[in-house]
């Protein structure tokens, strides 16, 4: 039994949710399941053609719905987790037991650990650590700025292993060993351990970059990181120099693509409500209410600037209308995208 696993690439969520639900795979169901990993990036007009569904079972986790009737298992806890509205009719219509969204989760992994605990009375306890740092990782739980740029901890060194490391095959492999190995173990594997080098000291470094490429409006941050080689950053990080800011705005260069990214500072004392995964949308990207991408081609960094002019208008007009909920946005059900 050959079983394809699809998850969200360079994100520690994306690959322990991977890693939970192929575990939970081989202990229930598929003792000698053959598993192939495989992950995905948000691009450009992203479609899902160029992936082969080609296991006899084909897992996505942590990234978005698929129609294709060769999918059989789906867990996602973004808002924008639909390309379209069809999409979500088509997951509405399936009702399956084995195809789960819920954007009020912190992260896929938790969803998955309390939804199979639930439905299937199943629990990987060696896997419970994986799963609290995934909901802290991806749900920004810091206790702090300064904890959410700690450079110590076994969770935030593979965080930084898993988004920076260049070969996919890699990327596959650390998934693998996510299954069965502690964060410890493997960061002290053969493999995994020399690519480790230099991270630690890229991000003491970029704490100098962001504070020389951030530029103030009013409580929202703006870092141009284009003029520089970052590609990922922290996200968290510039909350830890501009404590008093709402929101962080970044935009990036990876590779020939361009990259938006819009933030909400997790320790702000106002409590902004705008949910940023809705005005992602507006411009093809998506992601949460509080984090979210815009990812563009080639050559459009100037619309990326533009993009994060209107973002600026649009937040800063928020602020002074919109703050009588006092609760964030989000919830069981994702709303249709924006188109
Ligand atoms: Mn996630």
């Amino acid at each position: 039994m050959r079983i394809r696993v699809i998850y969200h690439d360079r994100c520690f969520d994306g690959a322990a949710s991977a890693a939970l639900l192929s575990r939970f795979l081989q202990d229930y169901y598929y003792c000698d399941g053959v598993f192939a990993f495989q992950g995905v990036l948000h691009t450009p007009g992203f479609l899902w053609d160029s992936i082969s569904f080609d296991g006899d079972e084909n897992v996505i986790v942590d990234f978005r719905y698929s129609r294709d009737p060769r999918v059989t298992w789906w867990f996602d806890h973004h808002q924008s987790a639909f390309l379209s509205p069809e999409d979500e009719l088509h997951f509405q219509a399936a009702n399956s037991r084995h195809k789960v969204l819920d954007s009020s989760c912190s992260s896929c992994t938790s969803l998955i650990a309390d939804y199979l605990k639930r439905e299937f009375a199943y629990v990987a306890a060696e896997l419970e650590e994986l799963v609290h740092w995934a909901d802290i990782i991806d749900g920004a739980k810091y206790p702090t700025p300064e904890a959410a740029v700690d450079l110590l901890s076994p969770a935030s060194r593979l965080k930084l292993v898993i988004e920076n490391a260049k070969d996919p095959a890699v990327r596959n492999l650390i998934v693998r060993k996510m299954r069965y190995r502690s964060m410890e173990e493997i960061l002290e594997d053969p493999v995994i351990a020399p690519l480790e080098h230099g991270l630690a000291d890229d991000q003491l470094a970029l704490i100098d970059i962001l504070l020389e490429k951030c530029e103030r409006h009013g409580r929202i941050a703006v870092i141009d990181l284009t003029g520089t080689d970052v590609e990922r950053h922290n996200k968290l990080m510039p909350y830890l120099m501009f404590a008093d800011v709402d929101y962080a705005l970044a935009i990036l260069r990876m590779g020939d693509l361009v990259k938006v990214s819009l933030g909400t500072n997790p320790w702000s004392k106002t409590a902004p409500l705008a949910n940023l995964a809705t005005v992602a949308e507006r411009y093809g990207g998506g992601g949460h209410s509080a984090v979210a991408g815009i990812t563009l081609g080639p050559g459009q960094l100037p619309r990326a600037r533009r993009i994060v002019e209107e973002v600026i208008d649009q937040l800063s007009m928020e602020k002074t209308t919109d703050r009588t909920n006092g609760h964030r946005p989000g919830g069981l059900r994702a709303k249709a995208p924006v188109r």
